[in-house]
């Protein structure tokens, strides 16, 4: 009897032994990326002091000029808000470079910051390691200032420009490509509309490889990747399905109705999974009278729901004011988001749960343990249940669950669902699960529940479950 019972367990589901992959699967920099989940955009720039939004390019590099500009108070208060690393506006569309690079004069080294003698990047790079921070580089291909945009000149100046930034700061943990690009500007004075052609004036491909080259681990962004893609928008907002698979030869940066493919595709050839990209105010560059216009901690906890909890990631954005400081006010609302987010997901009521997999007991602790490499897994593709009895009736509010994605994105429909009084009550039916899926419902008491993946890819691969309750953050 014991030997059958065995057997049974055995063609049911498993865990950790021998698994096929569904391709298309990670990369190692991919992965390392991956476990971020939550990390800073600092728009910071001529725009800072202009009060604008996109500078013509033609500003003069004497209007830089902050006042206490202090990166460590940035890099202080990113890592205490929970973020794992900062990605800065090296230079924007206005051309204006934080670093005093050799191919232009319109950069810091002309401003009365450090009478000249300032390279913001460097002391960026220094805070980051300083505060256990990755550096991330923000370089705009389009350059209003610079005279030869839109000539081949302008690729070999987009490119050594980009070589500095890549090679005198250190380990680079990804390089930010804006699908904004072309239009009027200054363009060393002519002051006219340049249009180029956003698939192939920027000849990627070999841009890409030099990034490859000199820094092999860090993943590059863009509308279409080829590691990581924009989300479609930036409200911070995933889509419900989001698959990281997307045919990466049908998109490319800056294309029209690019926000067509939020949800990525299904049966896609590559693994591009979203960054979702969204500033903590309304604008992505400080403007005094947006002080009392910054986001809610509300809707920031939504946000980071729609994105950390929509298999994407959470790229948020803190204009650095006019100081060189971050904000008292995003400051404020910063701490009180990692507040939520530390205090909610440090008690997983999980802990010490019976377990079934397709009605058979089984061991829980390798789906708590946040390893994504230590999962459980089933046997076959169609209509597998979870069913979690927790040890005690607990007041609930959210359900997390992941797929080891290291192995292939497969999961296609699922449904969550509560013991209410005898009855199986629906709380969430979806689609996608990816790296992670966060489902928010209204507070319920609970002791049983359950989870069908109605349909996958393959046979499904998960390595962490959840369940919490929202912590009251005291504002
Ligand atoms: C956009 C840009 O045009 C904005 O100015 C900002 O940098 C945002 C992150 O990307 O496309």
């Amino acid at each position: 009897m014991k030997n059958i019972l065995i057997i049974f367990f055995l063609i049911l589901f498993s865990c950790d032994s021998t698994f096929n992959v569904v391709e298309p699967i990670p990369s190692e920099r991919q992965k390392i990326w991956q476990e971020m989940e939550y990390y800073a955009f600092i728009h910071f720039n001529m725009n800072t002091f202009t009060n604008k939004e996109w500078g013509y390019g033609d500003e003069s590099p004497s209007k830089f000029n902050p006042t206490s500009l202090d990166t460590d108070q940035w890099a202080e208060v990113i890592k205490n808000s929970g973020m794992k690393g900062i990605i800065i506006t090296a230079k924007h569309h206005d051309g204006f470079a934080l670093w005093p690079s050799n191919y232009t004069s319109h950069s810091v080294k002309n401003s009365p910051w450090k009478n000249g003698e300032g390279d913001l990047i460097k002391d960026l790079e220094k805070s980051c390691r300083k505060f256990g921070l990755k550096l991330g580089i923000y370089l705009s291909p389009w350059d209003r200032n610079h005279p030869d945009y839109g000539t081949k000149k302008y690729i070999s100046y987009f490119r050594n420009q980009l070589t500095e930034l890549l090679t005198n700061y250190g380990e680079i943990f990804e390089v930010w490509f804006d699908g904004a690009n072309g239009g009027s500007g200054f363009y060393g004075g002519t002051s006219e509309i340049r249009k180029v052609d956003k698939k192939n004036y920027y000849d990627w491909e070999n841009t890409h490889k030099i990034i490859r080259e000199l820094q092999p681990n860090a993943v590059i962004f863009s509308d279409a990747g080829p590691d990581i893609r924009w989300v479609g928008n930036e409200k911070g907002y995933a889509d419900k399905t989001t698959w990281s698979n997307i045919y990466r030869d049908s998109v490319y940066g800056g294309m029209p109705d690019y926000y067509k493919f939020s949800s990525g595709q299904e049966n896609g050839s590559h693994f591009i999974p979203t960054e979702t990209d969204v500033s903590i105010r309304p604008g992505w560059y400080y403007h005094p009278d947006e002080d009392d216009k910054v986001k809610s901690l509300e809707k920031l906890i939504d946000i980071y729901f729609n994105s950390v909890g929509l298999n994407s990631s959470l790229l948020l954005n803190i204009p650095v004011d006019t100081r060189g400081l971050i904000h008292e006010n995003d400051k404020k609302r910063l701490y009180e988001l990692n507040n939520y987010i530390k205090n909610t997901f440090s008690n997983n009521f999980f802990m010490e749960s019976k377990m079934y997999f397709n009605g058979i007991s089984h061991p829980i602790d390798k789906l708590i343990d946040n390893k994504i490499s230590t999962m459980c897994h089933f046997k076959t593709k169609l209509n597998n249940v979870i069913e979690i009895s927790l040890n005690k009736k607990k007041v609930v509010d959210i359900f997390k669950i992941s797929e080891n994605i290291n192995l292939g994105q497969r999961i296609k429909k699922f449904r969550l669902q509560a013991l209410v009084d005898d009855n199986w009550v629906t709380i969430e039916e979806g689609t996608t699960i990816g790296s992670k899926r966060l489902i928010k419902f209204d507070p319920i008491e609970l002791k049983e529940i359950k989870l069908t993946i109605i349909d996958s890819k393959d046979i499904p691969m998960i390595s962490e479950i959840g369940i919490y309750k929202s912590y009251e953050v005291k504002i």
